[in-house]
């Protein structure tokens, strides 16, 4: 039977203002998948995005949701994970948005290892706005902004991520809607920070400017920087500058924080002794 994937839109909104070819529709009908094998009831799922083409994913998703100032979703599900631990918070920002003005917060939702599932939707420019470089888009590319060509130095997300303490970490491209789901039932099976690199097209936007003019051509592009991280293993160290890795990068056990604030409300109680070195190396 054809998977219903209704009852968890917001059918009245649609169709949805994305482009046509935009891969963030993939993106929702593989986190909607995702939540259904998880067996999520919608009503404990909490939808996070910020603002840009991606920040209108909370549009669409039935359920909890908060469409929150850009670049400020980690603030905002961090609030919400930490007054509703029960909750299964899903937090959806842009390039722009999670690595730009709101890298700032990633970092220390990484670092915190709070249990969320941030999805970073990574088109490589800042969408909405019609094409500002943003800090995944690649070197040399045109955009609004930088007309001669991008000099800044692109961002490997997850290793950002990798560096910054998420307990798991993994990439993958829309490409493989599949692949995307699976990554995304492991990503929310884990307790922790669960980071998420989904590298997604925008032709519009970056694509017409530089020689990939429609969905396809852009797709091919993704396709052509990624493989699977077997591959990449097996690569010259030359030719790992080229590629990024695609599958699961880290999966690590580590305390997680709104554990380990419940146990400072209770030594404020007096309810238990003060937090010691113990606390943390506890594997969840
Ligand atoms: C404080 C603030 N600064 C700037 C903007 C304008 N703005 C809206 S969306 C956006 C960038 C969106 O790019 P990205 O996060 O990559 O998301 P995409 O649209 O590509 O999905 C910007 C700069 C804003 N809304 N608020």
């Amino acid at each position: 039977m054809a998977f219903n994937y209704d009852q968890y839109l917001r059918v009245d909104k649609m169709p949805t203002l994305w482009c046509w070819g935009c891969g963030d529709g993939v993106i929702l009908k593989a986190v909607i998948r995702a939540i259904e094998k998880m067996q999520w009831d919608m009503d404990k799922v909490c939808v996070v995005s910020g603002i840009g083409c991606s920040g209108r994913f909370s549009s669409y998703i039935n359920c909890n949701t908060v469409h929150t100032t850009h670049g400020r979703t980690v603030a905002y599900a961090t609030g919400i994970k930490l007054t509703r631990p029960d909750a299964h918070v899903i937090v959806v920002a842009g390039d722009g948005d999670g690595l730009a003005i709101g890298g700032n917060h990633t970092i220390h939702g990484c670092r915190r290892n709070i249990d969320l599932n941030f999805i970073l939707i990574n088109n490589f420019i800042y969408g909405l706005t019609n094409s500002q470089i943003s800090p995944t888009t690649p070197q040399g590319m045109w955009c609004v902004s930088a007309q001669n060509g991008n000099i800044d130095p692109t961002f490997d997300a997850c290793k950002l991520a990798i560096g910054a303490g998420a307990s798991f970490v993994a990439r993958e491209t829309m490409l493989d809607p599949k692949k995307l789901e699976k990554v995304l039932v492991k990503g929310f099976s884990h307790k922790g920070f669960s980071f998420f690199d989904i590298m997604s097209n925008c032709h519009i936007n970056l694509g017409r400017k530089n020689k990939m003019a429609n969905a396809m051509e852009n797709l091919a592009w993704i396709d052509s920087i990624t493989t699977p991280l077997k591959k990449w293993e097996a690569l010259s160290p030359e030719e790992q500058m080229n590629k990024f890795p695609t599958g699961v990068l880290r999966e690590v056990e580590q305390a997680e924080y709104c554990d380990l604030y419940d146990m400072v409300i209770e030594a404020a109680q007096g309810k238990r002794a003060k937090i010691t070195q113990d606390d943390f190396a506890k594997k969840i």
